[in-house]
C-alpha cells in the first residue's frame, strides 16, 4: 500500500514535469496500453517444438545454456506462457512457430500441416484473450538442406514451397477465428557457408518460390518476409539478405521484418523505419539484442531498442508497425527472460512516447542545432519511469523489481520440478 501511494505520487510529479514540457503523458499511456507486442513461444523451449521435441536446432541458429525447467509438453509451455504475461502490463499476441502444432503424440510431416493441428491453440488464446500470430518452420528437420526454398532440387523445393502455402492457409484460419489478422512471418536460413559461384540462381529460384506461395490471396492473414545476414554454417552468403527481401517487398507489397540481430552490429535498424515505411505495407520486427552476433540475447533497454521505438513514435507509425520479440536464452530462468525483454520494449515505446517532441521539432525547423542535442540529451533523465511504475500499477502487474521473487516463486514450485 506504501508502495502504491508513492507510484501514485511520482506520477503526478512526472506528470507536471512532462506537462512542461508540452509532453501529454496520460495520452501516452493510452497508446502504450494499445501496444500488443508478439510474443515468440520459441523462448520457453529453446526453440524445440512439439514435433520432435529432442532434435537437434538447425538453420544456424543456436540456444545456449541448460538452465533447469525449460517447458516439455504444450500444457507446459501454454502454462509459462500465461505465467510470463501475468507480469507483463496490457494485452499480447502469441507467435507460433509451425512445429509448435498440437500434434497429440502422432508424427505430422511439415507438408501435411492443416489448421487442425493448431485448434486447440486457437482455443486456448481466446480463452486467454490472446491472438495468435505464425511462422513457417523451414529448420531442425532432414529436409532442410543448406537450401530449402532456394533450393535447385525440384524435391526440396517443392517440400518446402508446400510446407510454406501449408502454413499460410492455418494463418489465415486462425486470422478467420480470432477476427484480427494473423501476421506470418516467413525466415529461412538458406546461404552457403563458403564461397558460391551462383548467388543469382538461388536468389532467382527463392524469387520464384515465393512468387508461387504467394499467388494465393487471402484477407486475414499477413505475409512478412525476414532477411539475415548470415547464420552459423551459412558465413559467406545468405539468399534472403536484406536487400533481396527489400526488392521482394517493395516490388509485391509485402512486409518486411527487421530482426534487430540480423544486421552488421553497427548498422541503424531504426534508420530503417522511415524507408519501409514509405515503400512497403507495414512492418514487422524481431526485437532481438546482437552480442557480437546474432546471438538472441535478451532484449534489454538499450540505445539501439530505444532509438528504434523513437524512430516509430516519430515517424506517428504505431499502427503499421507490427512488434514481435525473437530472442532465446536458455541459461537463466526462461519465463524471466520473457518478462524482462517484455517489460523493457514497452519502456523503449513508453520512452518514446514521452519524447517532447514538438519542441525538438521547432528546435530543428530553426536550425538550433545546440538547443535540440541539449533537450535530447535531458529527455534521458526524465522521470520517465515514474510513469512507467504507474502504468504496471494501473494494469495490476507487479511494479518494478517485485516480479522477481514471483518468477522465484513458479520456480521453486513448477519449472525446477521438471
Ligand atoms: C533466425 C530468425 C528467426 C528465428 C525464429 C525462431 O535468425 O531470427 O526469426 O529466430 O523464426
Ligand atoms: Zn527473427
Amino acid at each position: 500500500m506504501v508502495k502504491e501511494k508513492l507510484v501514485q505520487q511520482a506520477y503526478e510529479i512526472a506528470r507536471e514535469r512532462y506537462a512542461a514540457l508540452g509532453v501529454d503523458v496520460d495520452a501516452a499511456l493510452n497508446k502504450l496500453q494499445k501496444i500488443s507486442l508478439s510474443l515468440h513461444c520459441w523462448q520457453a523451449d529453446d526453440v524445440s517444438g512439439f514435433e520432435n521435441p529432442d532434435g537437434e536446432l538447425t538453420g544456424g541458429i543456436q540456444s545456449t545454456g541448460n538452465y533447469p525447467g525449460k517447458a516439455r509438453n504444450i500444457d507446459e509451455l501454454r502454462a509459462d506462457i500465461k505465467k510470463a504475461t501475468s507480469f507483463i502490463p496490457g494485452k499480447h499476441r502469441l507467435s507460433l512457430h509451425a512445429i509448435y502444432g498440437d500434434f497429440q503424440g502422432k508424427f505430422v510431416e511439415r507438408d501435411q500441416l492443416e489448421p487442425k493441428h493448431f485448434a486447440s491453440w486457437m482455443q486456448w488464446a481466446k480463452e486467454n484473450e490472446m491472438k495468435l500470430d505464425f511462422n513457417s518452420t523451414s529448420f531442425s528437420h532432414p529436409k532442410s538442406e543448406a537450401l530449402t526454398l532456394s533450393s535447385p532440387k525440384k524435391e526440396i523445393r517443392e517440400f518446402w514451397i508446400e510446407h510454406t502455402k501449408r502454413c499460410r492457409a492455418i494463418a489465415e484460419a486462425m486470422g478467420v477465428y480470432q477476427g484480427s489478422p494473423c501476421v506470418m512471418n516467413l525466415w529461412i536460413h538458406d546461404g552457403s557457408k563458403d564461397m558460391t559461384v551462383n548467388r543469382l540462381e538461388y536468389r532467382r529460384i527463392l524469387e520464384q518460390s515465393l512468387d508461387e506461395i504467394f499467388a494465393q490471396k487471402y484477407n486475414n492473414m499477413k505475409d512478412c518476409i525476414e532477411s539475415k545476414l548470415f547464420g552459423i554454417g551459412a558465413e559467406y552468403y545468405t539468399v534472403g539478405s536484406h536487400d533481396f527481401y527489400l526488392g521482394y517487398g517493395v516490388k509485391n507489397q509485402k512486409i518486411v521484418t527487421l530482426d534487430t540481430g540480423h544486421f552488421h552490429l553497427t548498422e541503424s535498424i531504426a534508420d530503417k523505419i522511415s524507408c519501409l515505411l514509405l515503400f512497403t505495407p507495414e512492418i514487422m520486427l524481431h526485437v532481438s539484442r546482437p552480442i557480437r552476433w546474432d546471438s538472441d540475447h535478451v532484449t534489454l533497454m538499450s540505445d539501439d531498442t530505444l532509438e528504434l521505438a523513437k524512430e516509430i513514435v516519430r515517424a506517428n507509425a504505431l499502427d503499421r508497425v507490427n512488434i514481435g520479440l525473437d530472442y532465446f536464452d536458455g541459461s537463466i530462468n526462461r519465463i524471466g527472460a520473457y518478462v524482462i525483454g517484455s517489460r523493457a520494449t514497452q519502456k523503449c515505446f513508453l520512452h518514446a512516447l514521452l519524447e517532447p517532441i514538438e519542441i525538438l521539432r521547432k528546435y530543428e525547423s530553426k536550425e538550433q542545432g545546440f538547443e535540440r542535442l541539449a533537450l535530447l540529451e535531458e529527455c534521458k533523465g526524465l522521470p520517465w519511469n515514474a510513469v512507467w511504475d504507474y502504468f504496471c500499477l494501473k494494469n495490476n502487474v507487479p511494479v518494478g523489481e517485485d516480479f522477481i521473487p514471483e518468477i522465484q516463486q513458479y520456480e521453486k514450485e513448477v519449472t525446477s520440478k521438471r
